[in-house]
């Protein structure tokens, strides 16, 4: 009888811990996952929510100051490449801002361009909100190196960048609504008029734009809140610019309450994953989130199929 009860034991805590996936980085809080397939393994970029305190940000809101990246070749080893930019190291942020909010990164020619939003001290020249900045590195890992000024001609938050496959780089943004442009080849710099991208839903607050191509159907997908709580929702279109037309939720308000939720798509060794974020670790401030992912699945006419999340 005692063996049968420790085997029990033991298989108890063993299926368990494989199925105990998500929250998937448990030594540190993160929000905003941008996953990224680089080299044949996963990255990714999120947010590191830290705890305000006196004199460290405003206690009772967001607080970050600095951005690790993390990859993995199995989706369940993660290795922590630490910190790769942090806010005293850019030369144009506010020192006092603690806003290194939802970043991205992308690839082009070798080069990793890591897109971040956060406050300018030159307010004359980029006001006092979010602008969006740029570091760039020749490995995933980093070190990157943020350029001098932030981007030009760009105010808002959740900096998302897609590449088109005649090459063409946009870079998309939210300000309320959501907002995309033509990057140049630098990556740098805006090479189109800023845009509003269509049927985008007109009440409430859209953030965390990304896009992403598949068959030929561009997906614009977004958080969105009516109410409370934010919804993953998606709109499509043949243009990377839109006009998108809306289709519906791709994972509901999350239960855990955690009132933002921000979100990346990619596909991996021929299956898709959704990334996003709750607040399973710090059930009373929704402001201490941690990254966790799904798998994601398609219809055949293209519309996505609504992810349930996976809780620890
Ligand atoms: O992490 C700070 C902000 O919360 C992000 O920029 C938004 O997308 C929301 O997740």
């Amino acid at each position: 009888l005692k063996r049968i009860f420790f085997v029990c034991v033991i298989f108890y805590f063993t299926a368990n811990t494989l199925l105990a996936q998500n929250p998937f980085i448990r030594d540190q809080f993160t929000a905003d996952p941008t996953a990224r397939v680089f080299n044949n393994k996963v990255y990714v970029f999120p947010s590191h929510d830290i705890l305000a305190q006196e004199g460290k940000g405003r206690v009772g809101w967001f607080c970050m100051e600095d951005y690790h990246v993390f990859s993995s070749e199995n989706l369940a080893d993660w290795t922590d490449h630490g910190v790769i930019v942090t806010q005293n190291k850019v030369p144009w942020v506010r020192p006092d801002s603690y806003s290194m909010w939802a970043p991205d990164c992308i690839e082009r020619n070798g080069k990793y361009y890591f897109y971040f939003p956060t406050a300018a001290k030159d307010t004359v020249t980029y006001g006092r909100g979010f602008t969006i900045g740029v570091a760039v590195a020749d490995k995933p890992e980093g070190p990157y190196i943020p350029q001098e000024t932030p981007i030009k001609g760009v105010r808002g938050i959740d900096p998302n960048v897609f590449i088109d496959k005649d090459g063409q780089a946009y870079l998309y943004w939210s300000a309320g609504n959501i907002y995309g442009a033509k990057l140049k080849a630098n990556m740098l710099e805006l090479d189109s008029e800023v845009k509003t991208l269509g049927e985008l839903p007109t009440k409430g607050l859209k953030e965390g734009p990304f896009v992403f191509e598949r068959n030929g159907i561009y997906y614009m997908t977004y958080p969105h809140v009516e109410n409370k709580i934010e919804r993953l929702e998606y709109a499509i279109g043949t243009n990377p610019l839109g006009p998108f037309k809306i289709v519906g939720a791709i994972m509901d308000e999350s239960p855990t309450g955690c009132w933002t939720n921000h979100h990346s798509i990619i596909e991996f060794k021929k299956q898709w994953y959704l990334f996003y974020h709750h607040n399973d670790y710090s059930p009373k401030f929704d402001k201490a989130r941690s990254i966790s992912l799904d798998s994601l699945s398609f219809n055949a006419d293209g519309t996505i199929q609504k992810v349930i999340p996976t809780l620890r």
